[in-house]
């Protein structure tokens, strides 16, 4: 199948999986074009069936707010018609799946028919997409898509009680390679980062509000005045700068590194005993998926599609939302005995492979052949 996916490129979760996504689909011999305005991070290579189409809004002083919509609706006519694309794929509704149906009308009046699969992710629902502002684009957009998916039950839920959603709603959960977060690398280089006794504690993410970064940081110090510990914090935000004053004022900036935003996230998980992730809503947690994969257990907030993912006494533990206290207390009842940080080590890892991509992945070819045919016998 030819499939256009349409993304954002950054460091956010969607991203990373629509990207995943296409070089898997790829690897199945499908040809894959990515459509966004910049080469997608974890899009290294490029090859005979994994193209990059790059969405160029020239600045012109007129508009106040350039219109990237028209630019990628645009684009995406292009696209289709020079390289037959037969489906297109939009991840995060907010503009993709706008731009999609447009660029699916366009395409219409020439004769040629293209399905539109919609992905939602979370904030475009939970945080953004249900303001006022777009709510109406927003459900219309979701309710012209040819099939619409959601990356968890928690959010399909959150979009039905949100929006007036006539579609049908597949739930396809995000996914993981388990081959590439096997630890196949012999340069784990833990002695790098901290000594022998200590526990090295993680987070990733894009450093918003919604993640909860003081309660990382808390949680962190409570854990540090009973056992040896370092905190990595991985990624770039707005919330990063008041997360190092905040180690600064409780004095432990010598236990604390922020990396930035990273490439070798695999390389960080290897030497994590323990995963952060207290957000104040998250459609799916793909960065506790991740550590999960490579046998970190998870200390995580109980909200939104996070209980679908971490499992409680079982791949790490799950507190009521902004309770440090409780967080605090399982993170140290895992890491404080070595057999048992083993034991939820293993745990979290076996729990990573119900979100395998080999399952996972042939849920979406499923639902792009489908909706083919039904676009075929209208
Ligand atoms: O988590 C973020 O802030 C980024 C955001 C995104 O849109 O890229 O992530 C959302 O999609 C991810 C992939 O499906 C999910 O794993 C995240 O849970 C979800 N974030 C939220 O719901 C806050």
């Amino acid at each position: 199948m030819r499939i256009g996916i349409v993304c954002y490129p950054t460091f956010g979760g969607s991203g990373v999986v629509a990207t995943e996504l296409g070089l898997e689909l790829s690897k199945r011999g499908h040809e894959i074009h990515f459509i966004t305005y910049s080469q997608p991070v974890r899009l290294e290579l490029l090859s005979h069936n994994v193209h990059y189409h790059e969405v160029n809004v020239p600045e012109y002083p007129l508009f106040h707010y350039q219109p990237y919509e028209l630019a990628l609706s645009s684009k995406l006519v292009d696209m289709v018609k020079l390289h037959k694309i037969e489906v297109l794929h939009v991840h995060y509704a907010i503009p993709h799946a706008y731009a999609a149906y447009m660029a699916k009308k366009m395409l219409q009046e020439e004769g040629i028919y293209v399905p539109i699969v919609t992905t939602l992710h979370g904030t475009d629902i939970t945080l953004v997409g249900s303001h006022p502002f777009y709510k109406t684009a927003v459900t219309f957009s979701i309710n012209k898509s040819d099939a619409v998916t959601s990356v968890s039950q928690s959010l399909k839920d959150d979009t039905l009680r949100l929006f007036d959603i006539k579609k049908d709603i597949h739930v396809v959960p995000n996914f993981i390679d388990l081959e590439r977060h096997e630890p196949n690398f012999t340069d784990c280089q833990r002695a790098m980062m901290a000594n022998d006794e200590e526990r090295i504690i993680t987070h990733i993410s894009n450093f918003r509000e919604v993640k909860q970064i003081p309660d990382v940081i808390k949680i962190f110090y409570n854990i540090q005045k009973e056992i040896p510990a370092k905190l990595m914090m991985v990624g770039e935000g707005p919330e990063r700068e008041p997360a190092e004053l905040l180690c600064e004022e409780l004095g432990i900036t010598d236990k604390v590194i922020f990396f930035g935003n990273s490439n070798e996230i695999d390389k960080i998980l290897c030497f994590s005993d323990l995963f952060l992730l207290p957000s104040l809503t998250e459609s799916f947690g793909l960065s506790a998926l991740e550590a999960m994969a490579s046998g970190v257990p998870v200390i995580s907030s109980n909200t939104g599609g996070i209980p679908e993912v971490n499992v409680h006494g079982v791949s790490g533990f799950l507190s009521d939302i902004n309770d440090v206290d409780d967080m605090t207390k399982n993170a140290l009842y895992i890491l404080t005995d070595t057999d048992r940080l083993a034991q939820f080590k293993s745990s979290a890892k076996q729990t990573s492979t119900n979100f395998d991509i080999h399952t996972i992945v042939p849920q979406y070819e499923a639902i792009y052949e489908d909706t083919l045919k039904k676009c075929l016998i209208l």
